[in-house]
């Protein structure tokens, strides 16, 4: 609050001295109100996102001096606000990455009418650092803009944008002022806005979602009570919850699976490849890929159609990247795999995903996975099994319900669940994976991993 009402004084101070025409009051504290937004966002939860906007704060407050300074330095002032638009604009991708077609487009009209106009009125000598500024502006305004349609927190998209508007309304106030008619009215409009709009922005670290970054220990007692109905299996937010404790509680060897996933995938990875992680969930196998691939240029693409779960792993995915700056750059997408336009990828990593694709949609599935791999990549395909002999199947599912039974869950427990998956849920045997993956055109399908009746298996292209 403090700060808040430095910012206030400052402004005041210096409105006062505007229409005295106390110049050097004016150069004096002019600074203060930017100044007291800086130290005001030093209380906001730490996070990329401050500290970009912060370092624009910092810019900022360069331009104002120079802009200020007796003589002649509106070029030097024009590329301290560069910067600072440039780190605004950074804060913005942080936490928003979707192309956002409709505010790129409405940048875009913003910018080319202002542009219009100025370059029309002749910039001289001004001409190309005003275009280099106006690409910038429209820029920052675009990834403002487009944070209102994304899952970020309304209020921190909603004053993120407000102030990037009336920041630009500010710049578009100077442009006309200075090169189109000068008007009395313009240094007070322009200042006006130009503290409305860093307000707002600072104002848009406060209210960030509080990240998740422990990934959650929840006991999975999801099926411990009697249900009179028992539904069919969803990743919904009630499995989101226990979905760690569960996996590893269900799935012998999944820890083995995940790290080792990571390792092999080591192998395979291409400079400046994409590595898919399908059927993502909380990006168990994300991580695993960004602890052990280090071949330059490699990003990771995680795929799941659950909200729920694309949620909490963005979190924890977050999470990570603020406490790490080298790791590989992730993108999440909230998307069906099946409808995925693949991009060409030296890894895909299906982990316990193809069992919940339709049986008849599989295939499809595998051959588009095949075309977009690179020469010398790998799918690694890992699947709960079934067995066409009934005395094994019968056998490695009864010790499968005793590894769970020894990791704690009840006769109930089991039962119920074994109801929940068993429409959503179709496991093949190891001969139909091979199959099907020389039929989508796979040359060699090399297993690496089972335990009880859970495989893994490299598929080369
Ligand atoms: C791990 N790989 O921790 N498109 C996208 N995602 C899908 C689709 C689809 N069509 N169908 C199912 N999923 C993870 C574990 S879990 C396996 C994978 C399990 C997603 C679904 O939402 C879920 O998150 C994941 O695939 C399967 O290594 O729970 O047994």
């Amino acid at each position: 609050m403090g700060w808040l009402i430095l910012a206030l004084m400052g402004a005041v101070t210096f409105l006062y001295g505007l229409s005295v025409h106390a110049e050097l009051l004016c150069l004096l504290v002019k600074p203060l109100p930017v100044l007291a937004l800086l130290g005001w966002l030093h209380d906001a939860p730490p996070s990329d996102y401050r500290r970009w906007i912060s370092l624009g704060l910092l810019f900022s407050l360069l331009g104002d001096v120079l802009l200020a300074w007796p003589g002649d330095l509106f070029v030097f002032g024009l590329g301290a606000f560069l910067i600072a638009h440039l780190a605004y604009l950074k804060a913005y991708v942080s936490d928003c990455r979707q192309l956002a077609l409709l505010p790129l487009l409405l940048a875009i009209g913003v910018g080319a009418v202002l542009l219009g106009i100025l370059i029309s009125h002749g910039l001289g000598p001004l001409l190309i650092p005003v275009i280099v500024y106006g690409l910038a502006i429209s820029a920052m305004l675009w990834r403002a803009l487009a944070r209102l349609g994304s899952d970020v927190p309304k209020r921190s998209a909603l004053s993120a944008a407000s102030g990037a508007v009336a920041f630009v309304f500010s710049d578009s106030v100077i442009g006309i002022s200075r090169f189109v008619v000068a008007f009395e009215a313009a240094p007070y409009l322009i200042i006006l806005s130009y503290w409305l709009g860093q307000w707002g922005i600072a104002a848009s670290a406060f209210t960030q979602k509080p990240r998740r970054t422990a990934v959650s220990k929840e006991p999975d007692r999801l099926f411990a009570q009697p249900l009179p109905q028992v539904p069919d299996f969803a990743f919904n937010e009630d499995v989101v919850r226990v979905f760690p404790d569960m996996i590893k509680r269900s799935v012998p060897g999944y820890p083995t699976i995940v790290e080792n996933l990571g390792v092999l995938a080591a192998q395979f990875a291409q400079r400046g490849s994409v590595l898919y992680d399908l059927g993502s969930s909380l990006g168990a196998v994300t991580q695993a890929l960004r602890r052990h691939v280090r071949t330059d240029g490699c990003r990771v693409i995680a795929v799941d159609n659950s909200a729920a779960m694309v949620e909490r792993c963005r979190e924890y995915l977050n999470g990570q990247n603020s406490m790490f700056q080298e790791l590989l750059p992730v993108e999440v997408i909230e998307g069906d795999i099946l409808a995925l336009q693949f991009q060409p990828a030296s890894v895909v990593a299906l982990n316990f995903t193809l069992q919940f694709i339709a049986p008849d949609q599989r295939l499809t599935l595998l051959s588009r996975i095949r075309q977009s791999l690179l020469p010398g990549g790998a799918l690694i395909l890992s699947e709960k099994l079934r067995f066409v002999d009934a005395e094994e199947h019968a056998l490695l599912t009864d010790l499968h319900i005793a590894f769970k039974r020894a990791n704690g869950y009840s006769e109930l427990e089991i039962a119920q669940k074994r109801s929940a998956i068993e429409n959503v849920m179709k496991p093949d045997s190891l001969e139909e994976h091979r199959e099907r993956l020389l039929a989508a055109g796979f040359s060699k399908v090399v297993p690496w991993f089972q335990c009880l009746n859970f495989a893994s298996l490299i598929a080369l292209p």
